[in-house]
């Protein structure tokens, strides 16, 4: 196969890593925790796993009692000291470790830097011991139940490193929800040997990890499973989790994009570009790519639905702005429009969820079956539109709102709206559009330097869980606005971050999913520059590509919403 340049150079990148994940490590255990909400539901739930405390990665200074206790050797555990350096150096507990097998899978929409993740995984594993075994199951979840994976080695993993993509095993979105789909894993993973598997998915996917972890101590099949916090959507994130990985790289790869159309349309002064991105529920990644960016107006679901807005009231905001910058003689702009919008509008999402129960189980789809107020909301959208809301429903029952061509719906009402305001003498502007989605742009992308370090570091920490027999624990690095080598690494006990939320009609134990905070301040930033943006020219930013190479102020630098969050 041909490589790029770019693809034959990075492969040598060695990612950097936090400090403590360098030689031998210790993992120091916190308070026991409690999950975010709902605590007795979720300790019923996961007897097991629930209470576990937070893990803390540290250097292991080789001389600690627990230390020499846990250490496998004999003649480690006779030694009296074995702190000075070339003690260390010749110290037999991270050698010491037995070879295990662990299975790998990669769940639900791609991600930059999740063949990072297995690399490290993999030479964590190695580290320990080289006759461990990575057995990666293929095409997702639905690889464990059926028995369909391949071995890793290390000439396989040495052709990934530090690219985008999933490709090195692929993924899926099959739900491991079912006692027989956990009984089917077990049954592989005895075949293979394997005692630990890492789940490197959304909330969803470490929802499942969990109910996992907790089956499989229940029934004592001595499997471990460690998840890893993946979603370029950015909403697996909470107190323990700063960002989950891809969400840096596809933005920076949308706000080039965005950046060059804002230089086109500053230089043609002729087209509104409205533009969707990715992300199915929360706005993270319009409201980063709004402040990477600057344009001129960028819609935040979660305000929307705060302030219970209605699709007109969206409409007449967005041709407010179009007007008064056409009124200065500025017919064009770019209109950021984050892909969930449509469930976050009151009338749309109960329309929406009226058509999931119309349609559940392949029923075929009739309008009648609606309620009057849904059925006349159905009937006022624009026909495409309207189909793309009947289309299939994904396996967890969302409506897949990346077919919804929701900036079209947009131009067209606006338009409308302004061809009014004309009529009316309230507008004398010219309306042209050009509309455009980004997502699969950015979801296979080669990994930023922050994706490809943060994930190979994640990937060397879940090695790190397993050595150490963790189980229904997220890997995670901390302290991320900081360079690398200051960068915390441990595990969090995925119990923590539940609690109980309707699911399909029934209450279920899930992973609270992050949406925009709208005290937080990356929001804030976007409300208090907004007005400014909306009828400038000269406050657009055009970021550029992604930097691999150079100063590490353009190379290495996290998002500006992670920036200040923790400014
Ligand atoms: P995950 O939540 O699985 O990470 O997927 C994120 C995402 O990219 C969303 O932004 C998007 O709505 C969805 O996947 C599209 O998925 P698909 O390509 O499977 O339709």
């Amino acid at each position: 196969m041909k490589e790029s340049a770019l693809q034959i150079a990075h492969r040598s990148y060695a990612p950097k890593m936090p400090s403590a994940l360098r030689g031998s490590v210790c993992l120091k255990e916190g308070e026991r925790t409690e999950s975010v909400a709902d605590q007795a539901a979720i300790k019923e739930l996961f007897p097991n796993t629930y209470g576990l405390p937070v893990i803390e990665i540290v250097t292991d200074d080789c001389c600690c009692e627990r230390k020499r206790e846990q250490c496998c050797c004999e003649k480690e555990r006779e030694r009296e000291h074995c702190c000075c350096e070339s003690e260390k150096e010749q110290c037999q507990c991270e050698n010491g470790q037995a070879a295990r097998n662990v299975g790998v899978i990669l769940s639900g929409g791609q991600a930059p830097g999740g063949h990072n993740v297995i690399s490290g995984l993999y030479d964590g594993l190695k580290r320990m011991n080289k006759d461990s075994k990575l057995y990666g199951f293929l095409g997702g979840p639905s690889g464990l139940i059926e028995g369909k994976y391949k071995e890793l080695t290390g000439e396989i993993i040495d052709q990934y490193r530090n690219t985008g993509g999933f490709d090195i095993i692929g993924s899926g979105r099959t739900k491991l929800e079912e006692t027989w789909q956990f009984d089917k894993g077990i049954e592989v993973c005895k075949q293979l040997g394997i005692t630990a598997i890492v789940i490197i998915g959304g909330d969803d996917s470490n929802t499942n990890a969990c109910v996992l972890a907790e089956y499989y101590l229940q029934k004592q099949c001595g499997i471990q499973v460690i998840g890893c916090p993946k979603t370029i959507d950015g909403d697996l994130k909470n107190k323990m989790i700063e960002t989950s990985f891809g969400f840096d790289t596809a933005c920076k790869v949308y706000s080039e994009l965005i950046g060059n159309i804002q230089r086109d349309a500053n230089s043609a002064k002729k087209y509104w570009h409205f533009i969707r991105l990715m992300g199915r529920s929360a706005s993270h990644i319009a409201l980063e790519c709004a402040l990477q960016t600057q344009p001129n107006i960028c819609i935040v679901s979660e305000e929307v639905e705060a302030k219970q807005m209605t699709l007109g009231e969206i409409v007449e905001e967005i041709a407010q702005v179009v007007a008064q910058r056409a009124a200065k003689g500025l017919n064009f702009g770019t209109v950021l429009v984050p892909e969930g919008l449509i469930e976050f509008i009151p009338a749309m999402r109960a329309l929406i969820q009226e058509l999931n129960d119309l349609l559940a189980d392949g029923k075929e789809f009739d309008v009648n079956g609606l309620s009057a107020g849904a059925k006349q909301l159905y009937e006022s959208l624009p026909e495409a539109i309207a189909k793309q809301l009947t289309m299939d429903r994904d396996p967890h029952g969302n409506v897949q709102v990346s077919l919804i061509e929701t900036e079209k719906l947009l131009i067209e009402m606006v338009g409308k709206r302004l061809a009014e305001m004309k009529a009316a003498g309230q507008y004398t502007g010219k309306f042209a559009t050009q509309h455009h989605f980004f997502g699969y742009e950015g979801r296979c992308a080669v990994p930023s330097n922050f994706d490809a370090d943060y994930c190979y570091s994640l990937g060397q920490t879940a090695s790190e869980l397993i050595a150490g027999g963790k189980t229904g624990y997220m890997a995670t690095v901390r302290n991320l606005t900081r360079p690398a080598e200051e960068w915390i690494a441990g595990g969090v006990p995925i119990t923590m971050m539940m609690n109980m939320e309707r699911r399909n009609g029934k209450m279920k134990p899930v992973i609270q999913k992050a949406l925009v905070d709208m005290k937080g301040k990356p929001y804030q930033y976007l409300v208090a520059h907004r007005e400014e943006w909306a009828l400038s020219t000269d406050t657009y930013i055009f970021p550029g590509p992604i930097q691999y190479y150079g100063p590490t102020e353009v190379c290495d630098q996290p998002t500006c919403t992670l920036k200040l969050e923790h400014a």
